[in-house]
């Protein structure tokens, strides 16, 4: 692992410049390193993104659980693998070794393979953060089943959508979840979807809080006993490079989720580079990402990525906020982390609260500090930077999507220079553009740009699961010969990128195109200011005008509203201009989330645009209750 193992900013260049001018050779260099293949490739690369087909290590065979866990036992076998924290921190942590992962993963496979499951068939997983998620995924990986995971906070019939669309034989689920507090019949939630879903003919069942369920009789089988009895050693089923390695599926801006469809081997080469790159993983760390593996990140960045690197990745099953608001820095002290992955709202979330939640713990332990999901504000960004990295660590400000598979852009820590809002600079192999509604690539320093990627990566997700029109349409038809990734993008003077949102979040006021999240950044600055969410609405003259939602801290509730409203405007007209002014500011105690913790923008806007009658689907927000509320209030 020491080719292309970035350590200093004149090395970051020298290899971009390489995999620009010869991708082929540099990815074929990377695939070359490390990796355990059957066979290799016969090409490294073909692609036509008219089609779009893109084909990476054409001809290779190899199997990515062999390089996850195989290639780790024999250095490494008593290494820690997982290491799970529970919900309630009064139960025992669990540490489980290279050896111990291969033993469980294997006797799981061969569980699946006496259900019936075989080579392409689709199985669907919809358990809480427990180490038998990980493992059915690396075991569904191990004999060539595609597994369609699916966030445990779905609802019966998001489920069902999602099993309908793939046709999974199998569903493998818990009795329930713990999550803070609370307790979810996740059995119960299966059963409902199910009535749905004929194509579905076993479900196996993980034991986790001992509820008394119901167990459907032909149908339903208790995972435990079923591995206890099955042997511990599975052989690899052998994989073609482009052999469908997992469908997960994301939301579109309208109607059915899109089964976004990865491959073995491009997946595996990217997200271990990017993993070893951007979070500089030395052999004895500790590395957390607190996403669930339910999406993206936690596919990449939990299982996939840090596992294909033989590193320790910590896997938390609970949520910020229980036992108390100090539960993440507790882990971090507990368990030693030296790498620490999380999303912009849980850190403001957890900014929010008393700073002696942070100041209790050592976290002397870590070294770098990610951020992902969004953009993250400046004001979030100086109090991770301040508390929680104490200044010394550096932030990766890590911009990438579910269709990308692997990080995009993005610091390499201890060689690009970070600056706060700036996801900064393409790593090797990512050939970012930046695009003007007219389809003309904006050269040098812009202000204003759509973001699109000019060549493919190995990691690209290749088609939407049925339906590669659709593909075709949303990624590959804004820009002539580029994939169009929906975000909008400024270019600095030395050449690095910041995100500024999804395009669709752009309004145009008066002829000026404004990104929402630099004035969600303004509006944040504010001192009795926690959350922000901006969005437009129609205006007789401007075209538009803006309208903010504006959650207020602890020590702005008692404060004059009309005050208030003043004083954000005032930062506004500083920070961009009086361009940027809001029409309306509506106060309110929480705002509408996807479970991945996006500002649902669909649902503001329509509220500012009083326009209510149909507020699409939102019983897969995090909190549909503060829809009603922020509707009653409406300005
Ligand atoms: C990894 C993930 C993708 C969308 C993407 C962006 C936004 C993600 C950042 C970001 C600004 C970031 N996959 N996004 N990371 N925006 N800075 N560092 O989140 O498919 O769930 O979402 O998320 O809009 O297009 S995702």
């Amino acid at each position: 692992m020491s080719n292309y193992h970035i350590k200093g900013l004149e090395e970051y260049y020298n290899v971009y410049r390489k995999s620009v001018n010869k991708p082929e050779e540099f990815w074929a260099e990377v695939a070359d390193e490390h990796f355990v293949w059957r066979k290799k490739w016969d090409n490294v690369l073909s692609w036509d993104f008219e089609k779009p087909e893109v084909k990476w290590f054409e001809g290779a065979q190899l199997n990515i659980t062999e390089n996850c866990i195989d290639r780790h036992l024999l250095t490494n076998g008593d290494k820690n693998a997982i290491i799970f924290e529970p919900n309630d921190p009064k139960e025992a942590s669990e540490h489980i070794t290279y050896h111990q992962l291969s033993e469980r993963v294997n006797a799981f496979a061969n569980v699946l393979k006496a259900e019936g499951i075989t080579k392409g068939d689709r199985v669907c997983i919809y358990l809480p953060m427990i180490p038998e998620l990980a493992i059915s995924v690396l075991a569904c990986a191990r004999i060539g089943a595609i597994h369609s995971v699916v966030f445990a906070g779905f609802s019966s019939s998001a489920l069902a959508m999602r099993i309908n669309d793939s046709n999974c034989k199998m569903v493998i689920t818990s009795d329930g979840s713990y999550r803070g507090a609370k307790t979810i019949d996740l059995k119960g939630i299966v059963d409902e979807a199910l009535e749905e879903c004929s194509c579905t003919t076993s479900v196996l069942v993980a034991k986790r809080i001992n509820s008394d369920i119901n167990m459907k009789e032909g149908r339903d089988k208790w995972l435990q006993p079923l591995l206890d009895h099955a042997p511990k050693q599975c052989k690899a089923e052998t994989m073609d490079a482009e052999d469908p390695l997992f469908i997960l599926y994301t939301s579109g801006s309208t109607g059915m989720p899109k089964g976004m469809v990865h491959t073995t081997a491009g997946y595996m080469v990217n997200t271990a580079f990017t993993f070893k790159n951007v979070f500089q993983y030395q052999n004895d760390d500790v590395y957390w990402c607190t996403a669930d593996i339910g999406w993206i990140t936690g596919h990449s960045y939990i299982v996939y990525g840090p596992l294909a690197n033989g590193a320790t990745t910590l896997m938390f099953e609970g949520v910020p906020s229980y036992p108390d608001f100090g539960r993440f820095w507790e882990v971090i002290e507990k368990h030693k982390v030296n790498q620490f992955y999380t999303a912009p709202t849980a850190i403001r979330a957890l900014a929010k609260e008393n700073l002696d939640f942070v100041e209790k713990y050592d976290l002397s332990s870590l070294k770098v500090l990610g951020s992902v999901g969004e953009p993250i504000n400046e004001e979030a960004w100086h109090w991770y930077n301040d508390n929680i990295g104490k200044k010394k660590s550096p932030i990766v400000d890590t911009w990438w999507q579910t269709e990308t598979g692997g990080i995009m852009i993005s610091p390499i820590p201890f060689a690009t220079p970070t600056k706060p809002t700036y996801a900064t600079l393409p790593l090797p192999g990512i050939q970012p553009a930046l695009m003007d509604e007219n389809g003309k690539e904006l050269e040098g320093n812009q202000v204003d740009g759509r973001l699109c990627i000019k060549f493919p990566w190995p990691s690209m997700a290749r088609t939407i699961w049925g339906n590669h029109q659709r593909y075709k349409e949303t990624y590959f038809s804004a820009y002539e010969n580029k994939y169009f990734t929906g975000d909008g993008a400024l270019r600095d003077e030395v050449g690095y990128y910041r995100i500024t949102g999804r395009v669709d979040d752009v309004i145009i006021v008066s002829g000026h195109n404004l990104g929402t999240a630099p004035i969600e950044d303004a509006v944040n600055e504010h001192p009795a200011v926690a959350e922000s969410a901006i969005v437009g609405f129609p205006h007789d003259v401007k075209g538009n005008a803006l309208y903010g939602y504006v959650i207020l801290k602890e020590t702005g509730e008692g404060r004059d509203h009309d005050n208030l409203r003043k004083e954000i405007n005032q930062i506004i007209t500083e920070h961009i201009g009086p361009i940027a002014k809001l029409d309306k500011i509506q106060f309110t105690s929480g705002l509408p989330k996807t479970r991945s913790g996006k500002i649902m923008r669909r649902i503001l806007r329509k509220i500012a645009g009083k326009d209510t009658s149909n507020l699409g689907d939102t019983s897969t927000l995090l909190n549909p209750e503060c829809v009603e509320e922020i509707m009653k209030n409406a300005l």
